[in-house]
């Protein structure tokens, strides 16, 4: 299989500390269309998204259903804005329609719809079954005999959710070794702090305790994502894979960052001009 990615010169070429630039950029410019958006989430997850987009994924801008690409589920619903920026750096969709978002008709609604997006596999909003319909989709892929991967990004939250679990046992039960898992550990969920709501901890050995290969990095540090990605792929182990990402809220606009944390962080009108200016003053190569 040809990776298609290879033809596409605007794909080539540049950094991924630019991609992952380029994705924070988007979501503060979108955020800004209507005053309100899951910034924090988006720019903790943007690193995720440009290792996974620019890096890990094969696809097809131009034809995002093409039936041998790479699946990226996001189950977290609520962070749509970070998954539209990726997509708009991807070319899957145009630049022009983030002036759309959240707004009626558009194809960027507040949270991810399957079937307004290309590109949005799956319609994530209500927690915890993500990992199921990437359990499905990962097993029907294999019974096709295609080399596709399923890569399904899901919440710290969402470890609070029994499914999750269920499907991790299927996981491993079915042998499912083109199944990546990252999770997004920015120790926030709607109520607080993930830590405090649930004992979520260890992670790790509670993946590895269900049979999956399971790896920790820094979810900010490009190098360790790629590193942790390249070696999800390799294991040789007939076994699905998780990679857990630790991740700092609102990372890249130290103003943000040092905000208290909270799931819906409050950006003053003025702020978002200002978080573009401060982003576009460490703007990478
Ligand atoms: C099944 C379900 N229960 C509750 C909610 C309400 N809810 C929306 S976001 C959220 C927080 C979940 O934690 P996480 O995704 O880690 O939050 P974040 O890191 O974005 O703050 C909750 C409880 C939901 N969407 N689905
Ligand atoms: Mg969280």
């Amino acid at each position: 299989m040809t990776d298609p990615r290879s033809d596409t010169p605007k794909l080539a070429n540049m950094s991924l500390a630019r991609r992952a630039f380029n994705i924070r950029r988007l979501a503060i410019r979108m955020g800004q269309v209507q005053g309100q958006g899951y910034l924090g989430q988006a720019l903790g997850i943007a690193d995720v998204l440009a290792v996974s987009y620019f890096h890990a994924l094969t696809y097809r801008p131009e034809d995002p259903y093409w039936e041998g690409r790479d699946r990226f589920l996001m189950s977290n619903g609520h962070y749509a804005i970070a998954l539209y920026s990726a997509l708009i750096e991807a070319g899957v969709i145009g630049e022009d329609e983030l002036e759309t978002y959240g707004s009626d008709d558009s194809r960027l609604p507040m949270s991810g719809m399957a079937s307004y997006t290309p590109g949005m596999e799956i319609s994530g909003g209500s927690l915890g079954q993500g990992l199921t319909i990437a359990v499905g989709m990962a097993l029907g892929l294999k019974r096709k005999k295609s080399s596709a991967k399923v890569y399904i990004l899901f919440s710290d939250g969402e470890l609070d959710e029994g499914a999750t679990w269920e499907a991790a046992m299927q996981a491993t039960h079915k042998k499912l070794d083109n199944l990546i898992a990252i999770v997004d550990v920015n120790n926030q969920q709607a109520d607080g702090p993930a830590k405090e709501i649930s004992a979520i901890e260890p992670i790790a050995p509670k993946f590895e305790a269900f049979g999956w290969f399971a790896q920790r990095v820094d979810g900010n540090d490009l190098d360790a994502l790629v590193e942790a990605y390249d070696v999800a792929r390799s294991d040789p182990q007939p076994r699905p894979r998780i990679v857990i990402a630790d991740t700092k809220m609102c990372k890249g606009v130290p103003f943000l960052e040092a905000r208290d944390k909270s799931h819906f962080i409050n950006i003053a009108p003025a702020e978002w001009q200002q978080a573009i200016d401060i982003l576009d003053a460490g703007r990478p190569a």
